[in-house]
């Protein structure tokens, strides 16, 4: 009987607290804008280039990390902040800026071999530099020994390449009197509209100015004006895809009625894709739960220079192809991936950013096939590397060689592999050695570099619907 009044009591427990939990929604005016991923073809596209170039140009290209004879290991972007320069002073930088070595048409060439689809170039970066001419302030390109509109330069190389031009575009800005990292006073929430509208005058000017522009990627959202801020974010993304039919904006712009960033108070992503992978990666076992939205990750070459830093000896400089490994574990659980540049204040690229690029445009160039267009397969990760997956190819990137010469595959259920063979080389042996288990041979001849098997399969009826289930 005891046990009967307790179970009921269990019984009636658990209905309340599930009856909360639906109650939990909350209802929100800024909240997320999209129901599950955006379908529609700007996003596909966005999706499928997989591969992007990040460019890092501003004043702090000149100066290049070092402040009146000291050299700060910070991010060289933000050495105005590491050696307190007022802002005058930084801005005086402007009388410097002439990147006589510039060449828009070469940079896009050497992005088109280096293999990316698409470049996300800071328009503006914390210290308000502008690099195109601005109507809005005086801190531009046009007020500088070069003159010359450099974003207008790389929209129209980049896109004559066939690449997308995204904008970077940093909210907080140290060159504006008006902008605030908190609001503690009516003072300040007077100037904080003034600069709110200020950014959005600016925001409508690159629109407009530049219409093939494909995606917006909001920085410097974090301070407490911000947050407190929601509705302004959410102004932001819908006037911008009002102007620009197709636009994709990242999760870092956006913060909800209760200031909450990336994912609202009911945990949906706000903006197009997700963007808070910078410089690390999601666990390919662990973080599964990535694969349902889209995102998009960037990574440093140095551990963590964005601008250009004229020491890259002072942090371990990655190999390309530990950058090529961070690339296709990326595509591997569904997002994209953004590979930096900061380029030098004469307009030219380094030389280990030179050679980097010949490195990745050479790989890309041969296994692209994995990259492009490719996503999430689904398959349980093995020790060897990856998987990826377009429609019905399925994808080895291979980066491990096991010393038993077998690649361990195991496939969902109801899905068989029926033949692998390396890209653009002969067929592999495959052996099935338990159920839903097969080896893969390691080709006779190694390639010496990571390399990629295309496996054909064959699915059961259903089984091609568990896959689709799994992307949505
Ligand atoms: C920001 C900038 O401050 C930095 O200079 C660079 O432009 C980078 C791409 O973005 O830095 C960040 C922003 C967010 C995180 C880390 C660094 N984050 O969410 O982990």
């Amino acid at each position: 009987m005891k046990k009967k009044i307790v179970l009921v009591i269990a019984f009636f427990v658990t209905l309340i607290a599930s009856a909360q939990e639906a109650k939990q929604e909350l209802p929100l005016q800024y909240g997320a804008t999209n129901v599950g991923k955006r379908q529609d073809a700007a996003m596909q596209k966005f999706r499928d280039n997989r591969l992007g170039e990040f460019i890092h140009w501003g004043l702090y290209a000149i100066p290049g990390g070092e402040w009146n004879g000291k050299v700060y290991n910070g991010a060289a972007e933000w050495l105005k902040s590491w050696a307190k320069v007022p802002s005058d002073e930084w801005m005086a930088l402007m009388k410097q800026w002439n990147p006589v070595k510039f060449d828009a048409r070469q940079w896009a060439k050497m992005a088109k071999d280096m293999g990316v689809r698409y470049v996300k170039i800071t328009t503006k970066h914390h210290e308000g530099f502008c690099l195109w001419p601005s109507k809005y302030t005086k801190y531009t390109v046009a007020n500088t020994p070069y003159k010359k509109d450099i974003l207008g330069e790389i929209v129209k190389a980049y896109n004559a390449e066939g690449i997308d031009v995204h904008f970077y575009f940093s909210v907080m800005d140290w060159s504006h009197p008006d902008y605030r990292y908190d609001i503690k006073s009516e003072a300040d929430s007077i100037a904080f509209r003034r600069f709110l509208t200020f950014t959005d005058n600016q925001l409508k000017e690159l629109a407009t100015r530049y219409p093939t522009v494909k995606d917006f990627w909001f920085d410097g959202t974090w301070d407490s004006s911000i947050k407190k801020n929601g509705w302004w974010t959410a102004h932001v993304e819908k006037t911008l895809k009002e102007l620009v039919p197709g636009v994709t904006i990242n999760s870092r712009l956006r913060a909800d009625d209760y200031g909450k960033r990336h994912f609202d108070s009911n945990g949906r992503l706000m903006g197009d894709y997700e963007s808070g992978y910078e410089r690390r990666l999601p666990d390919p076992v662990k973080d599964l739960k990535v694969t349902q939205w889209d995102w998009e990750a960037c990574m440093t070459i140095p551990e963590n220079q964005w601008g250009y830093h004229k020491d890259w000896s002072l942090s371990y400089v990655k190999t390309p192809l530990e950058v090529i490994d961070r690339i296709v574990h990326a595509v591997s659980m569904g997002g994209n991936m953004v590979v930096n540049f900061g380029p030098q204040a004469d307009g030219d690229f380094r030389a280990e950013e030179k050679a980097l690029a010949t490195s990745l445009g050479r790989w890309m160039s041969q296994y692209g096939e994995a990259i492009y267009g490719c996503d999430y397969a689904g398959w349980a990760k093995q020790d060897w590397g990856y998987y990826t997956r377009k429609g019905q190819d399925v994808f080895m990137v291979v980066f491990n060689r096991p010393y038993t010469k077998q690649l361990l595959v195991k496939t969902p259920k109801g899905t068989q592999i029926v033949g692998a063979h390396l890209l653009h080389g002969g067929s592999l042996q495959v052996v099935e050695t338990a159920r839903n288990e097969y080896n893969v041979s390691m080709p006779l001849v190694e390639p010496g570099e990571p390399f990629v098997i295309k496996l054909q399969i064959k699915e059961e009826k259903g089984a091609a619907d568990k896959y689709r289930d799994a992307l949505t």
